[in-house]
């Protein structure tokens, strides 16, 4: 079968439906909807007629409105979406049911839940799912462009069209100081990633959806990495860490107006002005009621279990917080996914955050206005207020994990291995050298915009990019031939003030660059990894996947593209660093297999951006605590990075130049 919404070359797919599965108003009209595409029309797909589903609930939704999971009753509305598609018993079936769908449900709100149960069910696993930037780039792109994209497609014929340039300072201004990370915050890479990654791990629908392998633990690490990575990026821009939100009350410092409109909704995201203070929600229409002191009750609640070491279950017993498992258990408590152990008491103070924040400007509704950017995982990222509030629930796992035991020696060691020698190495650049500029990179957004005639409209972007690089690390095995796990880290080697770190400090700000399985020989061993292999990350083309039209369909290859578009963008491994040099410590460890190691097989998984997105349908792929060896409090007597390692790690000073020149695409013709 093709996948659905494919686009063949330049022709549409076209389907053709049964008649009663045309909305009522097209039936009344009696137009031929194929006739739209005549000359466009490619392939036709003949979809089977099927008992219309009853969508009564899911239509309490309507087409024009703005879809946040976060909001209650589009949770749950979402969940019964969802169902349906993963319930339908034949991929026959699914297909028409989405054909049936598709011109009734909320278009947001059918992507997602199309796109969930592509993920999640058995015989769509060679299925491709759409790019989201390029169905709903207005989640993504200033809504200037738009206009112009417009008139590009109307007026300029296919082959002279040229790209529409996204201009790099169109959110504000040099006024605002937290506009110097915007290059972080609204990198269209960054926020695809976050959107991919709830995608994957779906806090609510159906349980064999959001039952996944330690799930609640890599919500801590993969935000926990966000979170160090930001205040790396802000350091680097002369900015301090970010402040983190404590009390719920205070005035809002961080203001955000995101210059977004939802093309569906027809409205533009709401901005939020400096110094607002977070209200009780009450927004009848939207069935949805939030207390902020209800979410301050379970935020104590929940620091409460983290200091006892023990949460209360649902039959009111005490159950512990254990060593390994607590963070999972936590996790799921904090975010708070459907897994919470006790949702009644600990509440959703996370979903509820993004909720409260995202309708600060207009809490009971009095002005029919709808959310603002942290409201949805595809565009909170862009929000400076998502970095404070995050810091707040970063917070709650950083103090959980400084009451766990800490690592022995003998945890943190590998007997007879010892890391002699780390460097890093760019073509023709000097050694332990990192070098950042900007690139300008070019995306199709046309399958997202509906206006004839069709063909490609190109978006042109800038971003960070650094030069690719290998790590080059001598280990001596003094024992027999034998596997290990290197685990390699950057961070900064000073503080804001410049001061080196105590060891307490810098391990939050510890950035994981990859990890991966190492044969030792006995004797000399020299390792040499690239950078674009990074078990983080996944490659460019993939985070802005153009559909190939010629690529086979079918088998592991595209299965792989659905799970492996979750990965933090390869273009933005490297931190942006400083004209002079941003000093940082390259740390590198091969840890005991023994311990690391799970026995599965990831044959025909994709695996690329395993450390931050698991792997599809398999257990994590590390035994280890998710942020090992940095996750806990140091054993005693330890107080620098240098003090903490043992033989089998290794620390070098690297550097990170940022060049402030743009390197151009290649004309296109
Ligand atoms: Cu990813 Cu709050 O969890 O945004």
């Amino acid at each position: 079968k093709e996948p659905i919404f494919t686009q063949k070359g330049e022709k549409k797919t076209v389907f053709n439906v049964p008649q009663n599965f045309l909305t009522d108003r097209y039936q009344s009209l009696g137009i031929e909807l194929q006739d739209r595409f005549s000359t466009d029309a490619g392939e036709q797909v003949n979809i089977n007629p099927i008992q219309p589903p009853n969508l009564d609930e899911i239509l309490q939704l309507r087409r024009d409105e703005n879809f946040s999971l976060f909001f209650p009753k589009h949770n749950r509305i979402a969940t019964a979406l969802t169902n349906m598609f993963l319930q339908a018993k034949t991929l026959d079936e699914f297909q028409s049911l989405a054909a049936y769908c598709r011109d009734r449900v909320n278009p947001y709100l059918f992507n997602y839940c199309l796109s969930v149960a592509i993920l999640h069910r058995k015989d769509t696993r060679g299925m491709d799912i759409p790019s989201f930037m390029e169905t709903f780039p207005d989640k993504y792109v200033d809504s200037q462009v738009f206009a112009k994209a417009r008139e590009e497609a109307n007026i300029v014929p296919e082959g002279s069209r040229v790209p529409i340039e996204i201009p790099v300072d169109y959110t504000a201004s040099n006024l605002e100081d937290e506009h110097r990370v915007a290059y972080f915050s609204e990198d269209l890479g960054v926020n695809l990633h976050h959107w991919h990654w709830h995608l994957v791990y779906p806090f609510s629908g159906p349980m064999e959806v959001v039952n996944k392998d330690r799930r609640g633990e890599l919500f801590y690490y993969f935000h926990h990495q966000v979170m160090a990575r930001y205040n790396i990026e802000r350091m680097c821009n002369k900015l301090r860490r970010v402040r983190r939100m404590i009390n719920l009350r205070e005035p809002i410092p961080e203001a955000y107006f995101p210059k977004l409109d939802s093309l569906v909704a027809n409205r533009s995201y709401p901005g939020r002005p400096a110094n607002m203070r977070l209200q009780d929600v009450n927004r009848e229409q939207d069935q949805w009621q939030i207390d902020i002191q209800d979410m301050e009750t379970g935020i104590a609640r929940t620091y409460e279990a983290i200091h006892s070491g023990s949460y209360l279950d649902v039959n009111n017993r005490r159950q512990p917080l254990t060593e390994f498992e607590g963070i999972d258990v936590l996790g799921n408590i904090v975010e708070a996914s459907s897994l919470s152990v006790n949702p009644a008491y600990y509440g959703n103070f996370h979903n509820f955050g993004h909720a409260t924040l995202s309708v600060i400007h207009d809490p009971d509704l009095r002005h029919l206005e709808s959310f603002g950017a942290i409201g949805d995982p595809a565009t909170s990222m862009r929000d400076p207020v998502f970095y404070s509030f995050h810091a707040m629930i970063n917070d709650m796992f950083i103090e959980f994990k400084s009451t766990l035991p800490r690592y022995t020696v003998q945890q943190l060691g590998y007997d007879g291995v010892t890391v002699t020698n780390v460097l890093l190495q760019t073509v023709n650049g000097p050694q332990n050298q990192l070098n950042t500029f900007w690139q300008q990179s070019d995306v199709d957004m046309s399958r997202g915009l509906d206006f004839q005639p069709r063909g490609p409209v190109f978006v042109r972007f800038t971003h960070l990019q650094h030069q690719p690089f290998n790590y080059v690390i001598r280990v001596n095995n003094a024992g027999a031939a034998r596997q290990g796990t290197c685990r390699i880290f950057l961070g900064p080697k000073f503080d804001e003030r410049g001061n080196p770190w105590l060891f307490q400090d810098q391990r939050n700000l510890m950035v994981e660059m990859d990890r991966f399985i190492v044969n030792l020989r006995p004797g000399e061993n020299v390792i040499t990894q690239a950078s674009t292999r990074s078990s983080v990350t996944i490659p460019f083309e993939r985070t802005f996947r153009n559909v190939d039209v010629n690529r086979p369909t079918g088998g592991a290859a595209l299965d792989q593209f659905n799970f492996c578009g979750c990965g933090w963008p390869q273009h933005m491994l490297v931190f942006k660093g400083t004209p002079e040099g941003y000093p940082c410590h390259l740390f590198v460890m091969i840890s005991n297999i023994a311990d690391d190691r799970i026995n599965q097989s990831t044959e025909g998984q994709c695996s690329d951006a395993a450390v931050y997105c698991g792997i599809r349908d398999r257990l994590y792929p590390d035994r280890r605590s998710m942020g090992y060896p940095f996750d806990r409090a140091p054993r005693n007597g330890v107080s620098t990075l240098q003090q903490f390692l043992t033989p089998n790690m290794r620390v070098q000073d690297v550097s990170i130049v940022h060049q402030n020149r743009t390197l151009r695409p290649r004309a296109r013709n």
